[in-house]
């Protein structure tokens, strides 16, 4: 057996993820629905080899401490328990992604283990048992093994929690723009974060209702090209999700400044006609939908108040390949 490559793009979530109703299995509390997106991604090229004693994981160019790599271990293990494989990984990764900053960097970085690690042992996964290996990982991982609109449904069981691709190829010219603000760590991560929601929120159960809500509406929405009631639907998800963070207890919040100024960037946008709507995950990175006609006017100002460097633009994107 050799090495095998794999590369998978990052996602966002217009309704999203933000619960599990079981950890080991990775179940989560609902269903969710992405975007993925070109301009970020992950390569990931895992070979198993007879001259190691451990997996060894290296990241970005620098080996992980046995701590930093439990979470890929995990998905290692699973693919040595499907495949029969014995010997240990040599897994090497580069994210081309800010990393834990908000832009889900562990969405392309399992996806891709899942592709590269289940290959080099010689399974021959379809997208969908992929999906479900990459979730083992990390939640909004099952995702980035499809492109373009994807939905991860529920489940109740490792069996049936499951990505589903729901348009994969997108025929509409809309943007994401990216705002890189803070691509240091941050502080609560989306596994601390996303369970003290669930467990101390009184919200929560509203969140649910919410979700199911929000899925049933953006559907025929994305069908129809309608961006006015998708724009309307991922920018009231996802402040629906930041008040579970506000309302949990101890209460917290990935928001930071220059957050809620760019928030209003783009109500001013709003405002004075060009249309455009945001969206925030677990950091402090505003990601704004526009169309693609927009484009201008919205990286314009985002640059002007940000610098050019902080703005990145990006379109749908695809799914996993193998390189
Ligand atoms: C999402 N996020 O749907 C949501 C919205 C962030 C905010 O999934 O604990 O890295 O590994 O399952 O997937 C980011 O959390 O968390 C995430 P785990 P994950 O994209």
């Amino acid at each position: 057996m050799t090495a095998v490559t794999a590369r998978a793009h990052t996602n966002i979530a217009l309704v999203k993820y933000w619960g599990k109703a079981d950890t080991k299995l990775m179940l989560p509390q609902t269903s969710s629905l992405s975007l993925t997106l070109d301009q970020f991604y992950t390569d990931t090229t895992v070979d198993f080899v007879s001259d190691l004693t451990a997996d060894e994981v290296v990241l970005n160019g620098q080996v992980l401490t046995p701590t930093a790599s439990q979470k890929v271990r995990h998905v290692l293990d699973l693919v040595r328990q499907q495949s029969g494989e014995t010997r240990f990984a040599r897994v090497n990764s580069t994210n081309h992604v800010p990393t834990a900053a908000g832009l889900a960097s562990s969405a392309s970085a399992f996806a891709a283990l899942a592709g590269a690690a289940s290959r080099a042992a010689g399974l021959t996964l379809s997208r969908t048992d992929l999906s479900r290996l990459a979730r083992r990982g990390s939640g909004s991982a099952t995702r980035s093994v499809f492109g373009g609109f994807v939905e991860w449904q529920a489940g109740t069981d490792d069996a049936t929690s499951l990505a589903v691709p729901f348009q994969e190829q997108v025929d509409w010219p809309i943007a994401m723009v990216a705002l890189v603000l803070d691509p240091r760590h941050k502080k609560v991560s989306s596994t601390q974060g996303m369970q003290s929601s669930v467990t101390t929120s009184p919200y929560y159960p509203a969140w649910k209702t919410v979700v199911a809500d929000d899925l049933a509406a953006i559907k025929p929405a994305i069908l129809a090209q309608d961006f006015t009631t998708t724009g309307e639907i991922l920018e009231a998800n996802a402040m629906r999700m930041h008040a579970l963070t506000l309302s949990a207890n101890p209460p917290f919040s990935y928001f930071n400044g220059e957050s809620l100024a760019t928030m209003q960037t783009v109500r001013d946008l709003r405002a004075s006609g060009v249309p455009c709507y945001y969206t925030l995950d677990a950091g402090p990175n505003v990601k704004v939908f526009c169309q693609e006609a927009d484009l201008p006017a919205v990286t314009t100002r985002l640059a002007a108040q940000f610098g050019a460097d902080q703005v990145i633009v990006a379109h749908p994107g695809p799914g996993i390949a193998f390189l």
